[in-house]
């Protein structure tokens, strides 16, 4: 016996991108259940991004959960590149009027499930054996397993909020989707360690031992990367290891600050570029990681996934609310044209940053002409701090 659920949107996805959609769905009368393979308490443990773009920040205060967020996030007004020993500060709000807000990804999931339970919003977790059926027909099901008992959620429309190895891009025909992917040849060995932070900003390094980043989560919690070769193993990172590494690659003066405790999470993560093209197959919609991935280094991965799903509330609303398609049948152009972008910045910023394995003399003299053009002209930096803060979003 298949259990029946009806719905007007389907989101297969509880990470932010599902959450808020669902969110901002229920904020305008249409409602949705969100399944998802994992259970609550793995996805809030998940530790990922920690900026959030001005335009983020907006939309999940307009969502009506940002009351937290604006308590306990760190505003930011710039952020630090530095190249060996030469710093340079991206002023975030001299050069563009706006700044970004550091609040972790985790703490916002929080905020999202606690605003899904107060309304009652349905979210059935750990399912597995998810399937999308008939997405180019009138009323697509999701069929899942839940405790061994087989599910199906009938609805108007699917999201399909599942990540990059989730299966909703993976049920669009091959003859129907075009992808593009860039794999870097490295990635990021993460620690979050209970000790304040080296600066009250963030700090983007190039050294010849490799990229590291020093972020924060507040003003006692600090979170580091460095870059590794992804034939590393967590386990061959000891504390000791990873702090001794990260302070070779920083200039001398930040590195005396540098604040050790034992790790509360250490985690290695590959590096990509990832583009899904189109982002509707019939009446499936992608968003997020679902659609696309970035490396890190821009900060954008989260925020991606927040536009994608203001764009998708608001052609639904549209379309639920008015009968209007109009926006339904532009979703997938509008997201790209602004994804392309943010996959630019993010390869770029990247590029720049790393040390390649295959780069010869002339391209790391590149990456240094580079900083220092970025560190001499204001246009050259304020073309970083406008894609820092989030380029605009059009509806
Ligand atoms: P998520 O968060 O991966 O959520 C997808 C959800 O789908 C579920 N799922 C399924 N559910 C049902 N059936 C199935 N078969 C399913 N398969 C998968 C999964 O369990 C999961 O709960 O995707 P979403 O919502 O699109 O959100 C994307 C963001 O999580 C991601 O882009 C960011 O975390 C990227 N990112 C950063 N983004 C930023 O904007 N700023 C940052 O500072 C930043 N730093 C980062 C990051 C990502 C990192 N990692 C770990 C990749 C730092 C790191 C280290
Ligand atoms: C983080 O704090 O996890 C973080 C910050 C900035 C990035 C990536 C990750 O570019």
């Amino acid at each position: 016996m298949t259990k029946k659920h009806k719905t007007q949107v389907g989101i297969v996805g509880a990470g932010p991108a599902g959450l808020l959609l669902s969110k901002l769905l229920a904020n305008v009368g249409i409602e949705s259940i969100i399944i998802d393979r994992q259970d609550r308490a793995y996805i809030e443990g998940r530790i990922r991004a920690g900026v959030i773009e001005s335009g983020s920040v907006e939309a999940i205060r307009e969502a009506g959960i940002g009351e937290r967020m604006d308590s306990e996030g760190l505003p930011h007004d710039g952020f630090d590149m530095c190249f060996d020993n030469v710093r340079h500060r991206i002023d975030l709000k001299g050069l563009t009027g706006q700044t970004v807000m550091v609040y972790g990804q985790t703490e916002l999931t929080k905020d999202l499930f606690e605003a899904h339970a107060a309304r009652g919003t349905e979210l059935i977790f750990s399912v597995t054996e998810t399937e999308i059926i008939e997405a180019k027909s009138d009323s697509p099901l999701i069929r899942f397993t839940k405790d061994g008992e087989a599910h199906e959620i009938e609805c108007d429309y699917v999201a399909g909020c599942d990540g990059f190895r989730g299966p909703s891009r993976k049920s669009i025909p091959k003859n129907v989707l075009k992808t593009f992917e860039r794999v870097y040849p490295f990635g990021w060995l993460g620690l979050l360690v209970d000790q304040p932070p080296v600066s009250q900003e963030l700090i983007y390094s190039n050294h010849e031992r490799g990229f590291s980043l020093c972020s924060m989560r507040s003003a006692t919690r600090s979170r580091y990367y460095i870059q590794c070769d992804m034939s590393q193993k967590v386990e061959d990172w000891s504390d000791e290891r990873f702090f001794d590494e990260l302070e070779k690659r920083l200039d001398t003066q930040i590195a005396s600050l540098v604040k050790r405790g034992p790790s509360i999470e250490k985690s290695i993560v590959p590096l990509r570029s990832f583009v899904a093209e189109p982002m509707r197959y019939g009446n499936l919609f992608l968003a997020g990681d679902a659609a696309h991935v970035v490396p890190p280094t821009g900060a954008k991965g989260l925020n991606l996934a927040i536009a994608d799903v203001r764009l998708l509330s608001h052609a639904l609303e549209e379309k639920f609310n008015k009968n209007n398609d109009a926006y339904i049948d532009s979703y997938s152009t509008r997201c790209l044209s602004r994804v392309w972008k943010v996959e630019r910045f993010s390869w770029y910023m990247s590029t720049m940053l790393h040390q390649f394995p295959e780069h010869n003399p002339f391209e790391k003299r590149m990456q240094w002409a580079e900083f220092d053009y970025i560190v001499q002209s204001e246009a050259a930096s304020r073309t970083i701090a406008e894609n820092y803060v989030g380029l605009p979003l059009k509806f």
